[in-house]
């Protein structure tokens, strides 16, 4: 059977029966993000949508400055479907942004403020992307700079939009008209790139619908038990889908909440604001609840109005997720989630047991979750093996990867994960392992893979295997060991070699072991779980 796709060439469309069932179901109710901002500030008006630093913006204020942003890219010849890559830190202007792309039908991916030229001149070239949109400097990094050097490689590129000074381009606040007659869009087309953390050699792109996305970010709102006195405090960068979506900012403003930007996560910066705005929701990754409730020991008055705070994107150890309630003072709600699609929420009158030991249930009824062995037969209700999973807002392949989808999804349309999970019968997931070849550095994805083969250019290295080990702050921390062309290279030499080659900092590895050789499976492959367990008993042949 000939695939099916989306309007926009590479997508994998879900197949027929299964939209009509998703539709059937009342999950995919054929509304843009567009169409949504307009309701959400016909319904809310002048309630708080975003603080940002001082400025305090109502719906009715989002939502005129979108119609005005939406008016000046058409103006600049945004055309509906065309890609925009969209990175910017911690501000109120990326809802304007986004939105407004949305609105014109142009497709924004969210770019992380993290990534550098390796990762931002591959997402432009791949999504073959019009626009980039930045910040003008964050800290002591310049944006600009970073545009020039991404320009020189993205032959596509038309226009840099800058939030702030604009120096050689162009300033978001110049891209304004009057607001216009704006396309009509199908709910049912690519409404926004999401990132994979990958495992393979380049990052993959993960296309998600106006249907499909906006249907996980109602639902997640719902499990989360938002309503219009909710005050989300984003602490994690917000175009991350678990900030994004899960439920994040987008399910407050769903449940016309109130969302509030934080610049940092750290409790300096974080508490206070909890305490001014009475923040009653945030959500984090492990390590920063680790932070969170050491600072609270002494700070626990400031956090008096938090009522939940959801803990994600890696493994969260029993015996923290215990802390979080009389520590912090607020219900814990685990989150399993990725970008591709599934997320798995414990739920806020769940026990604690559960709470405390698994990583929730679906959002979905319709979401179908599998754990197979690694033949794909499911194993028995309660054991260890691959989870694999499909439903209403989970991809059925990556952006123009028709190669690796082979591998990523089955023949009948799951999603292999990549996590070593169990289920039990009420249905809810224990993540206890991976079998993908990623690193899980705190929340923050790196795929071995393309770090191996940034370093194999390195003229001193002969052969490289990226590893986790264990680090009790961050769950796992990066170890590139080298088998070196009899050059001396140290780590200080490997960290600066991958920053020239324009990688992201958290990519960097932590650790650099040099050693003889590295340990190989029969067919020749490294065998990285041989090596791992090595490095852990000090005993890799130096
Ligand atoms: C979230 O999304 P991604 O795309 O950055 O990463 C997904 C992967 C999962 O396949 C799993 O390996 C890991 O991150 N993961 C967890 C986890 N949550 C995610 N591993 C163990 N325990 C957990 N609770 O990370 C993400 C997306 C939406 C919501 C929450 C997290």
């Amino acid at each position: 059977m000939a695939e099916q796709t989306l309007g926009l060439a590479g997508t994998t469309a879900w197949p027929a029966e299964f939209a009509e069932r998703y539709r059937k179901a009342g999950y995919w109710v054929g509304q843009t993000f567009g169409e949504a901002l307009r309701e959400w500030a016909q319904r809310s008006g002048e309630a708080t949508a975003v603080v940002c630093g001082e400025r305090r913006w109502s719906y009715r204020e989002l939502d005129q400055r979108v119609d005005r942003l939406a008016a000046g890219l058409q103006q600049l010849g945004i055309q509906p479907k065309q890609r925009v890559v969209v990175q910017l830190p911690n501000c109120a202007e990326w809802f304007v942004v986004c939105f407004a792309l949305f609105r014109v039908g142009a497709i924004p991916l969210m770019a992380l403020p993290a990534h550098r030229l390796a990762e931002i001149g591959y997402f432009c070239q791949h999504s073959e992307a019009v626009a980039y949109v930045i910040a003008d400097k964050v800290g002591s990094f310049d944006y600009r700079n970073l545009a020039a050097e991404v320009k020189a490689v993205a032959p596509t590129l038309e226009h840099v939009l800058v939030v702030g000074e604009s120096g050689q381009f162009t300033a978001l606040a110049d891209v304004d008209a009057a607001p216009s007659q704006f396309p009509v869009l199908d709910p049912a087309e690519v409404a926004l790139f999401q990132l994979s953390g990958g495992s393979t050699g380049v990052p993959k792109l993960i296309a998600r619908t106006h249907d499909d996305y906006l249907y996980s970010v109602r639902a997640s709102a719902e499990i989360c038990e938002l309503d219009a006195s909710s005050v989300y405090l984003c602490v994690l960068p917000m175009a991350h889908n678990f900030p994004m979506s899960s439920p994040g900012t987008l399910g407050t403003l769903a449940a016309g909440g109130t969302v509030v930007l934080a610049p940092q996560p750290s409790p300096d910066v974080a508490f206070p604001l909890i305490a001014r705005e009475g923040v009653t929701i945030t959500g984090m990754v492990p390590p920063l609840a680790l932070l969170w409730l050491d600072a609270a020991a002494k700070r626990k008055a400031e956090l008096a109005s938090l009522k939940q705070i959801l803990v994600g994107g890696a493994p969260f150890g029993a015996d923290t997720a215990r802390r979080v309630q009389p520590e912090l003072g607020c219900q814990l709600q685990q989150v399993y989630g990725m970008a591709e699609g599934l997320v798995n929420y414990t739920r806020l009158n769940d026990p604690a047991e559960l709470i405390c030991h698994t990583q929730g249930r679906p959002i979905s009824p319709l979401d179908e979750v599998r754990i197979v062995d690694d033949e794909d037969n499911d194993v028995p209700l309660g054991e260890l093996g691959h989870l694999i999973t499909r439903g209403p807002y989970t991809i059925r392949g990556y952006y123009q990867a028709a190669e690796h989808n082979q591998r990523a999804f089955t023949s009948d349309g799951f999603y292999r994960t990549g996590d070593l999970a169990r289920l039990n019968a009420a249905g809810y997931v224990s993540v206890e392992g991976r079998a993908k070849d990623q690193i899980n550095r705190g929340g923050e994805k790196v795929a071995a893979e393309e770090i191996e083969q940034h370093l194999l250019n390195h003229p001193a290295i002969h052969d490289v295997a990226l590893v986790g080990l264990p680090d009790r702050f961050l769950g796992e921390r990066t170890c590139a060991v080298i088998v070196s062309n009899g050059v001396n290279i140290n780590r200080r030499e490997v960290v600066q070699f991958l920053r020239s080659r324009g990688l992201a900092e958290y990519k960097l590895p932590d650790l650099v072991e040099i050693v003889a050789s590295l340990p190989k499976t029969g067919v020749g492959k490294i065998n990285k779980r041989l090596l791992r367990e090595q490095l852990s008993a000090g005993s890799v042949p130096a």
